[in-house]
């Protein structure tokens, strides 16, 4: 059995994490099957959105500790820039926005994984934790530049150097998420709002997250630069032309992605 699960349902690629008995922690296998995943994605043009969760009772654990310290196991330094590193510049480079349905504790990796996408989901029951100081190391994943620019620099400090266990609810009021759900309807509300997405003008939806991206390092006047190039660039898609008609011909929109 595969340690991811790939399915693809209305323009939506469906990617659990299946490592279950190990609540899902990264092998070298698991991480460079998500990264082929990932670069499928990117590739096909029927895949229109992409929706990652995991199978069991957890989202992931972060990095399989036993592959860690294992003497024929791949070395930290390759763990990080061959395994964490390539998944979350796939994620923010994907062109195709990314739902996350945290189904379970995310924990080390596991969490910062979950960050990394565009719009995050989590069940009630579930939690995040920076699990890397408890064992010595710093946060990865992008943990380090994501979180502080979720929740602010004191939060984040204070999260990533105790450890604490944040439950779902704490993390959507702090802004970490976007929504917390009840645990029996998490899957549907994240698989119904990846299918809503992939019907949306999703070069569109790239170009929104190709600015968001790039305003963590613009100042004010780089930023209207770069809008008023995206924007023409949406301007001249299909799919402006597509919406503009149908809003003036009061029927639905059929967006195609260009
Ligand atoms: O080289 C490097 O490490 C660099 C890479 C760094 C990236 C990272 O992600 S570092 C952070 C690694 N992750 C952690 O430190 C988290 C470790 N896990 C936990 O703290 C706890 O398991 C959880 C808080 C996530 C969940 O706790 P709980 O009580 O619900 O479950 P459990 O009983 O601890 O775990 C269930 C099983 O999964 C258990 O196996 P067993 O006893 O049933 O055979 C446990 O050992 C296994 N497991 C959980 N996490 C990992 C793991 N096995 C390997 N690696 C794990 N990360």
């Amino acid at each position: 059995m595969s340690s991811i699960l790939s399915e693809l349902q209305n323009g939506v690629l469906i990617l659990k994490l299946n490592r279950p008995d190990l609540l899902n922690s990264f092998d070298r296998p698991m991480a460079l099957a998500l990264q082929n995943e990932l670069d499928k994605a990117q590739n096909e043009s029927q895949i229109r959105a992409v929706l990652l969760t995991g199978m069991g009772r957890a989202f992931c654990a972060g990095q399989d500790l036993q592959e860690a310290i294992s003497s024929d196991g791949p070395e930290l330094h390759r763990i990080v820039k061959e395994h964490y590193n390539p998944i979350i510049e796939k994620i923010r480079n994907l062109k195709k926005p990314v739902v996350c349905a945290v189904n379970g504790v995310a924990a080390g990796a596991g969490a910062n994984i979950a960050l990394a996408c565009d719009v995050v989901f989590a069940a009630k029951s579930s939690s995040f934790i920076q699990a890397f100081s408890k064992i010595g190391l710093i946060p990865d994943s992008g943990g380090t530049f994501t979180l502080p620019r979720l929740i602010g620099f004191q939060k984040a400090s204070a999260l990533m150097m105790l450890g604490d266990k944040v439950s779902a609810t704490d993390a959507e009021k702090m802004g970490m998420i976007y929504k917390v759900e009840e645990n029996e309807i998490l899957m549907e509300t994240a698989i119904e709002t990846a299918e809503k997405l992939a019907k949306m003008p999703t070069k569109g939806l790239w170009l929104t997250k190709l600015a968001l991206n790039l305003s963590n390092n613009n100042d004010l006047t780089a930023q209207l630069e770069l809008e008023e190039k995206l924007q023409t660039e949406a301007g001249q898609t299909f799919d402006y032309k597509e919406g503009v008609n149908a809003f003036l011909e009061k029927r639905k929109p059929n967006f195609k992605g260009e």
